[in-house]
């Protein structure tokens, strides 16, 4: 097999690679190792950048996200009782929109399937070689065979658990972590959101999120201990606790109902660098995480992927390098203000077993602050709806 760039992963990264490389006939092959219904039961992100919109449009791939997404002009911050609205429109000029990256992850696989074999689902054993060569491949298994798929050019979207960003030698990558020593206990439930935008809680029992999908599928976090599973939460406890950490007036409008998933995420801030190993890109997940505290995770995948196409489009169609040259340098710069935006929405918000009194006095006044100063307000609206790529 040939083909021009080789994509390992299936998720929102690897598939909006190749559906943008798609619209400019440059060939490329996604290689997936679970099945699409599987990539699809993943329930992520919900909060989409207008950068991430756009992109999508360009990719041709954003009719149903343009009918059926919600545009949030602003957020809702709460402390104890006490809340206060971010008004990004206000401040900013621009919005966020409410589309769940399962949907998100739908549309593009339904557009890859019209195009037979760009994306193949269910291989194992994947595995890029010569990367260090102008003649780079990669190899895997599909029902009991192997194949090598010949390729310009790697993309590494296969995620943080992933093969690629192991194919940086070790001496050659510098990876930067920071653990945070709590999770978030996320439900889905087919009852209508508390309020019509999102609810970021702090409260002295720990962060709670009110999030949505649509009019009649809420997304609900609740911090909770790293030691806790799913299993620890019932329904009863899980509505409980919630209503305990938003303002009364919210917790007394609060629908609930079974949750029709729940699941526990770790916390992690991590970035490796470089992001290339010669003809190797790493892209989203592969490369960076962040807190979801700040919706960033997703929308972080999405401008490596801006400035990936755009390199090999340059390379392409011009026989131009300084794109695919300079996407590390220019992938970094924006993955680290996203890092430290999730960081510091993370500290603002959570309750961590370490704080001191003092602490939690500072955490307050943050608070206080960002309630009563636009010009903070403004710093946090900037960064919510998107630094520019
Ligand atoms: P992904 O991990 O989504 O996709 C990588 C793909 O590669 C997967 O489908 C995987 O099966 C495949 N793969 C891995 N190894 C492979 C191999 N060896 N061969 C072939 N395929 C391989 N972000 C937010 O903004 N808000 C949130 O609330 C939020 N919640 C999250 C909860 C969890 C549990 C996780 C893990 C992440 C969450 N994120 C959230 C971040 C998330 O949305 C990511 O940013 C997003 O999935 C990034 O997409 P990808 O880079 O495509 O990586
Ligand atoms: C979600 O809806 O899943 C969501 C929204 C905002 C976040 C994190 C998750 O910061």
């Amino acid at each position: 097999m040939r083909t021009q760039v080789a994509i390992i992963g299936g998720g929102p990264s690897g598939l909006l690679l190749s559906q943008l490389l798609h619209t400019k006939g440059i060939a490329s092959v996604v290689l997936e190792r679970r099945s699409r219904d599987y990539v699809l039961s993943r329930i992520r992100a919900g909060i989409l950048e207008t950068g991430f919109v756009n992109l999508m449009r360009e990719a041709g791939v954003a009719e149903r996200m343009d009918r059926e997404s919600y545009v949030h002009d602003g957020t809702v911050i709460s402390y104890g009782n006490e809340e206060f609205e971010i008004d990004f429109k206000a401040l900013t000029g621009t919005s966020v929109i409410v589309y769940g990256q399962t949907e998100v992850t739908r549309d593009l696989y339904d557009a890859a399937e019209a195009d037979e074999g760009r994306v193949i689902t269910e291989v194992s054993g994947v595995m890029p070689h010569d990367l260090e060569t102008d003649a780079p491949y990669v190899t895997f298994m599909k029902d009991g065979k192997v194949i090598r798929l010949d390729c310009d050019y790697v993309a590494g979207c296969d995620g943080f658990h992933g093969v690629s960003r192991q194919q940086i030698p070790e001496d050659k990558r510098r990876e930067f972590e920071k653990t945070y020593p709590f999770g978030w206990l996320g439900v889905l439930s087919e009852t209508p959101p508390v309020h019509d935008e999102l609810i970021y809680a702090n409260s002295e029992r720990g962060f709670a999120l009110c999030s949505m999908r649509h009019a009649n599928l809420s997304r609900y976090y609740v911090q909770c201990p790293l030691a806790d599973k799913p299993e620890d939460w019932s329904d009863e406890r899980f509505w409980q606790e919630l209503k305990r950490r938003i303002p009364a007036h919210h917790a007394e409008n609060l629908v609930t109902g079974p949750s029709i998933e729940k699941s526990i995420a770790p916390l992690r801030s991590f970035v490796c660098e470089p992001m290339r190993w010669g003809r190797l890109f790493l892209c989203g997940d592969a490369a960076h995480i962040v807190p979801p505290t700040g919706a960033k995770g997703l929308n972080t995948a999405a401008s490596d992927v801006h400035y990936l196409y755009h390199g090999l489009v340059q390379f392409y169609e011009e026989k131009d390098n300084e794109g695919l040259d300079r996407y590390s340098e220019k992938a970094l710069a924006r993955i680290w203000k996203a890092e430290r935006f999730s960081w510091w929405m993370t500290t603002l918000l959570h309750r961590f077993p370490d704080q001191t009194d003092f602490d939690l006095r500072i955490q307050r006044a943050d608070l206080e602050f960002l309630r009563s100063n636009e010009a903070a307000q403004r710093v946090l609206a900037e960064n919510y709806v998107g630094l520019p790529y």
